[in-house]
């Protein structure tokens, strides 16, 4: 009986790993044909492994949520690509020994400083400089939304669209989630939509979008990065409850703050990769 469990559990960690999935699809810009949805492509300065998201129309917000959720409205997102976990402490090593960045705030504790925890610490300013670095970029507002809603309105971005501790980490006591005091690895939860993890706690994300009123619009002035503005950050994170997870939640940080819970994650446009 002890071997049967032994089995199964092996079994079910080898399922569990992250880039475990029999079908990947491997894409580059040589490949001779546009990314299609779930290619998978390794950005080859920092390691990034970003999905490719096939573009549509959502409705973003959240006509029962909090007042700057409101009003639900459609937007239209391009195909993109999103990174499949957030930025690690190993590739933010990699880009400040590269362009001699000083530490992130934190970096010195070692509850933080694991190399495939998510990098927290990171100002808005440094995520800028992180992604020119490695051509990349951040998610916007709506791409990240679109992704957390799974194309089904999921309520939270998880791999079941509920929230329990088996699902994400957001001040986690018991079981899978016992990471209340520091993010977990990437990748220590089940696959949210689109094959995305941790999009639903452990850090919390920065967006490129500055904190505006909807209804969104990539086009009035909020995607201009270098405009001194509040910035969205999505998802929730291990120190924030349950609430702070849910797909249409925003929150909004100044620029220039280095909080230990915030974290980025990387996007880029199809005709960014090159
Ligand atoms: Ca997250």
């Amino acid at each position: 009986m002890k071997k049967i469990v032994f089995a199964v559990l092996t079994l079910t960690s080898i399922l569990l790993l992250p880039g475990a999935h029999a079908e990947t699809r491997r894409w580059t810009p040589s490949i001779g044909r546009p990314p299609q949805a779930g290619d998978e492509y390794t950005n080859p300065v920092d390691g990034s492994v970003l999905v490719f998201i096939p573009g549509g129309e959502f409705t973003m917000g959240n006509d029962s949520g909090e007042a700057d959720e409101k009003p639900a409205h459609k937007v239209k997102v391009e195909g993109f690509w999103i990174g499949k976990y957030e930025v690690t402490n190993k590739q933010y090593m990699k880009f400040m020994e590269s362009e001699g960045y000083p530490d992130p705030a934190f970096m010195d504790m070692p509850e933080f400083n694991h190399p495939s925890q998510p990098v927290v610490g990171i100002k808005f300013l440094h995520a800028l400089e992180y992604m020119k670095w490695c051509d990349l970029r951040m998610p916007t507002e709506a791409e990240w939304e679109f992704v957390a809603s799974g194309g089904k309105r999921l309520e939270y971005p998880t791999a079941t669209g509920k929230l329990d501790h088996t699902q994400a980490n957001y001040l986690g006591r018991e079981g899978p989630d016992t990471w209340m005091d520091a993010p977990a690895p990437v990748g220590s939860f089940p696959a949210g939509p689109f094959g995305i993890f941790d999009l639903a706690g452990n850090a919390w994300e920065w967006t490129s979008s500055a904190y505006m009123p909807y209804p969104y619009s990539a086009r009035d002035g909020r995607e201009n990065v270098t405009e001194r503005r509040f910035r969205v950050m999505r998802g929730g994170s291990y120190h924030f409850g349950g609430r702070y997870l849910r797909t249409a939640q925003r929150h909004h940080f100044r620029m220039h703050l280095r909080l230990d819970f915030v974290g980025l994650r990387v996007a880029a446009s199809t005709n960014q990769l090159r």
